[in-house]
């Protein structure tokens, strides 16, 4: 067997001892490479189109990440090719408790606590009702289905809203975007989890923003360019929106100039809500290798006309 690795990320170096570990007999080649024709398996985060284009016979490709807006080009690689996301992996419990947090925050209105600290104004604020404090989650898979159990005890009512029809105890679940203006309508906190396709860039616009109730709160931890960045600007501007934590943006990094840095309004991460951890990555794709050697079907797989 031949494992080919690529990483454009900064720890390259963790990466590549984590997978000799997990392959001690196998040969392991970096890119470019002058057998990336003979691989039959590739490890690969934003690889160039290039790389994936020099990968005649590979079996698989895995992608160091759950997203694949990673990957350039999905419809450039050979239909018999899978394509393979990391699930979970140990991020799920990382988004879990980042979304808690920022949810919690925003109910229990720390940071309308912390502007009256700083103008030592003792005041205590009314309890807002949390019958009333709907909590809705964009995309209900393995990171939505995490941030849905996690969020569940505090007792939110919860909706969430998917491509295909789901069943989730607890969760009043919507689908397609012919459902999507009702699910917005009544959400008091809005958490985006959709991965980033064609079907999904720009969805959060000024139209789709502006059906959320007077006050709504957003979060965005999956991708950046789900969002029009101008009209979530706009909208917190005139008060349509009370605020949003992100940890995703269009470019990355963040451009010193943007105006999301310094907004009274907007919490921001540098895409740390879920990082991709090594050891439990390595392993999860090391099984899923072992399983096809044997044979056997695997998850995670892309589906190439969903883009996700
Ligand atoms: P999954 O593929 O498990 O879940 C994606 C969900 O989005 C599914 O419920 C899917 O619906 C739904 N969805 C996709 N397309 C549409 C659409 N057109 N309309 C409605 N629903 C749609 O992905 P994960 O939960 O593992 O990850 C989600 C994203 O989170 C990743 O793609 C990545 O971009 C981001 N991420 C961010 C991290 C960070 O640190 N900020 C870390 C890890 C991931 P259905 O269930 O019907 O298929
Ligand atoms: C991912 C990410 O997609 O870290 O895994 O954003």
């Amino acid at each position: 067997m031949r494992l080919l690795f690529y990483t454009a990320g900064e720890n390259a170096a963790s990466w590549l001892e984590a997978v000799r570990r997990a392959f001690p007999d196998v040969r392991i080649d970096g890119w470019p490479s002058t057998f990336a024709s003979e691989a039959d398996y590739a490890l690969v985060w934003q690889p160039p189109v290039e790389l994936l284009r020099s990968l005649a016979r590979v079996k698989a490709i895995f992608n160091l990440g759950a997203g694949v807006d990673s990957v350039p080009d999905l419809s450039a690689l050979p239909r018999n090719v899978r394509l393979v996301r990391l699930e979970d992996a140990g991020m799920a419990d990382q988004m879990a408790e980042y979304v808690c947090h920022a949810v919690l925050r925003r109910y229990r209105e720390f940071d309308a606590y912390a502007e009256q600290q700083r103008l030592a104004e003792w005041r205590q604020r009314p309890r807002l009702r949390k019958s009333k404090f709907t909590v809705g989650i964009l995309g209900l898979g393995v990171l939505g289905t995490a941030v849905a159990t996690a969020l569940a005890p505090f007792g939110f009512p919860l909706r969430a809203w998917s491509r295909t029809q789901k069943l989730s105890a607890g969760v009043e679940t919507s689908t397609g975007f012919s459902e999507l203006d009702d699910f917005l309508a009544g959400v008091r906190v809005l958490v985006c989890l959709l991965p980033l396709t064609s079907q999904t860039q720009g969805l959060l616009d000024r139209a789709r923003l502006s059906r959320l109730p007077r006050g709504a709160y957003l979060v965005n931890v999956s991708r950046g360019a789900l969002i029009v960045d101008d009209d979530l600007l706009g909208l917190l501007d005139d008060d349509q929106l009370a605020g949003a934590t992100l940890d995703v943006f269009r470019d990355e990094p963040l451009p010193p100039e943007h105006r999301f840095w310094h907004h009274p309004r907007v919490t921001l991460t540098p895409h740390v809500s879920a990082v991709t951890l090594v050891e439990e990555s390595v392993a999860q794709i090391a099984a899923k290798i072992h399983r096809l050697e044997a044979g056997l079907p695997i998850t995670g797989v892309v589906g190439r006309e969903h883009g996700y």
